[in-house]
């Protein structure tokens, strides 16, 4: 399917289906902004400022407990710090907030950077759960967030516990949800979650896509796989396919295969180059020409799943005849 064809299917499912899907991203990689290589910044916002009188607040939003379940939570407006504490044993603490429309939007929660003794976890949901999410972790912290694309207005849930169920005056944490520019480039969005190309799930069913291509997709609840097909040139080359996720936000922990058209597997990565790493690459190197399956898949322990677990595959061909 030629690229031009490719890319007016995906625009007509992406307006035709637009009650259905709510509002899709689309391709980004014309934008000026150039965030190719930028991972998530800390959105530099100031805490609540000061009072003419008496102590200042705690934060904008300080937590009234009993918080400890969903029908307690407590509303939290964007760009405004909450804060509480992991006061008792099996301490919980809820709390709402309200995306205006589609877009990306990050949350997280600090503790390690404000002295707390907790290690923090974060569980992420909406009303209707087609975003579920537990974090626990980010790049270079123990602190978690999470970086997701709202197809539209939505209510999300967001509850604050010890991963280790510790508790104590110093297990305080704050807790913000604020807007997000675009954690990543992309060309393509994926078919089968634009609607237009049904699902990918299959070898068979894979996507079409291309040397240089920069695939946004997500892996749905339950058990989604996702396939993409690529033609690779005669002579000596390599595959190379990474996946960005993790390291901009997304709760997806993925694994990476390479098939042959047969549906023998010849490469599987599940982490990056070094260290803590859950955002897979990995390279195959072969002859060409020949046609090879590329599968972004959840790893065993990922838990959660849904729209908040978006993913960015890149693909690139290498020329390896003269290494
Ligand atoms: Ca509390
Ligand atoms: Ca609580
Ligand atoms: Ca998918
Ligand atoms: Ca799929």
């Amino acid at each position: 399917m030629s690229r031009v064809l490719l890319l007016s299917l995906m625009t007509a499912g992406l307006y035709g289906c637009a009650a259905c899907y709510g509002d899709l991203p689309t391709n980004n990689k014309n934008d000026d902004d150039d965030n190719t290589d930028t991972a998530v910044e800390d959105t530099a916002v100031e805490d609540t400022g000061p009072v003419d009188t008496g102590p200042p607040p705690p934060c904008a939003v300080p937590e009234e407990e009993p918080n400890n379940s969903v029908t307690d939570a407590q509303k939290l407006p964007l760009e405004r710090w909450a804060c509480g504490v992991l006061l008792e044993q099996g301490d919980l603490d809820y709390f709402y907030f309200d995306v205006p429309t589609a877009g990306w939007y990050r949350v997280w929660v600090r503790g390690q950077d404000i002295g707390s003794s907790s290690d923090l976890q974060l569980a992420f949901s909406n009303t209707t759960s087609t975003y579920t999410a537990l974090a626990t972790t980010s790049p270079n912290s123990l602190d978690p967030q999470i970086v997701f694309y709202a197809e539209g207005a939505d209510r999300f849930q967001v509850s604050v516990a010890d991963t280790f169920y510790g508790y104590g005056d110093d297990y305080i944490w704050e807790m913000m949800a604020t807007e997000s520019k675009e954690p990543v480039d992309w060309n393509v969005v994926e078919d089968e979650w634009v609607g237009s190309g049904g699902s990918n799930d299959a070898l068979v069913d894979g996507e079409p896509v291309e040397d240089g291509d920069q695939i946004l997709g997500v892996l749905n609840p339950g058990s989604d796989q996702d396939f993409y097909i690529i033609d690779l040139p005669a002579g000596d080359v390599s595959l190379v396919a990474q996946v960005h996720a993790w390291n901009y936000g997304s709760p997806l922990y993925s694994t990476l295969r390479v098939f042959d058209m047969d549906g023998t597997e010849l490469r599987e990565r599940s982490y990056g180059g070094s260290g803590l790493d859950y955002d897979p690459k990995l390279t195959y190197k072969t002859t060409g020409p020949v046609q090879l399956a590329v599968q972004v898949d959840v790893q065993n322990n990922a838990g959660g799943g849904g729209l908040s677990h978006w993913y960015m595959l890149e693909l690139a061909v290498e020329d390896t005849a003269s290494e």
